[in-house]
């Protein structure tokens, strides 16, 4: 029994998940996963990156965007449009469905990770999907144009502003949810998944404990970097590390994981970088295929995360 547990974003996170379900024992698997993405929206509460984790595994997801379910539409979301209310936000008629439910159990006084464990059992997932947090997270970013909630930033914005700074309301206060830590205490491996370094990890480490718990756990950890030949993969990743002043590369991410992770995760296509992260950072350097393009690629990216963590030891 190899049990993996791995820090998580949005959908390169999901992809990884994907691979890493099919070639381990799903019930040795915890996904912890970024809440600062969420917002209210039409008083209804979005949680976008663990809908993404849970509809990837669920093999329900959209495959042509990587978030919302497949074979969707939005009668809905039109006719709210036409009655003047928010529509830059596209909530499909069937995802809908998971805010009613999400919201409602809220409502009632139902905590975030319960209600998660409770939507992954009824589409029959056997691994463990929690918030990092069951109090409020939110990522605000910090533009030209003032501070902005994450969404309006990414989806009404189309990341289009340069990211100043960010801070994650709520984490001065937030902890961790129930079997968040345990999970970093009690894993044989953890990743941190190809997602971004700035608004999906760092997130999840602002929440009170979680980086002590991952620099105290003796499981080896496993960085995937989400940038391949100096681009992002998906997202604003590489126009994030620009902006911050971070080099736009696999070697400006691995700075970043330097202090975190054991291994760092690398694309073929920027081998030639591994020397210089070796020597710039602690971490062991493993070159592989990267990209998740079907399910082999993702299934073999994911064993060979394990074993080069677990070779690490
Ligand atoms: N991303 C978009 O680019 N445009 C959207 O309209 C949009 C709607 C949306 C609805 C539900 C959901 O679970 C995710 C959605 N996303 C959308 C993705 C979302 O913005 C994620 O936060 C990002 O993918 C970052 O992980």
């Amino acid at each position: 029994m190899t049990r993996v547990s791995v820090l998580a974003g949005g959908v390169g996170a999901a992809r990884f998940l994907d691979g890493l379900v099919r070639v381990m024992a799903p019930q040795d698997v915890t996904a912890i996963v970024n809440v600062g993405d969420d917002m209210e929206w039409a008083g209804l509460h979005i949680s976008p990156d663990l809908d993404t984790v849970t509809y990837t595994l669920a093999d329900l997801v959209n495959p042509e965007t990587g978030w919302g379910l497949r074979a969707e539409s939005r009668r809905t979301l039109d006719r709210l449009s036409e009655l003047g209310g928010p529509d830059w936000f596209m909530i499909g008629d069937l995802d809908l469905a998971t805010h009613l439910y999400r919201t409602h159990r809220l409502s009632q006084g139902d905590p975030l990770s319960e209600i998660t464990r409770d939507l992954t059992q009824r589409l029959g997932l056997d691994c463990r999907i929690t918030p990092v947090t069951d109090d409020r997270l939110r990522t605000v970013v910090g533009t030209d144009a003032g501070e902005l909630a994450f969404q309006d930033y990414f989806v009404r914005r189309r990341a289009s502003d340069a990211v100043r700074s960010l801070r994650f309301d709520g984490s001065d206060s937030a902890s961790p949810a129930p079997f968040v830590l345990d999970a970093i205490r009690d894993a044989d491996v953890i990743v941190i998944a190809p997602s971004n370094p700035f608004l999906s990890i760092d997130p999840l480490l602002s929440v009170g404990g979680v980086r002590e718990a991952l620099g105290q756990s003796k499981a080896p950890v496993a960085a995937v970097s989400p940038i391949i030949g100096g681009q992002a993969v998906k997202g604003p990743a590489g126009d994030i590390l620009r902006s911050l002043g971070h080099d736009v590369s696999a070697l400006g991410v691995a700075r970043i994981y330097g202090e975190l992770a054991d291994v760092f995760i690398l694309d073929e296509a920027d081998a030639r970088l591994a020397s210089e992260i070796e020597s710039e950072t602690e971490m062991r350097v493993v070159v592989m295929p990267t990209l998740m393009t079907d399910v082999e690629a993702k299934m073999s990216l994911a064993s060979g995360t394990v074993r080069a963590a677990l070779d690490a030891v």
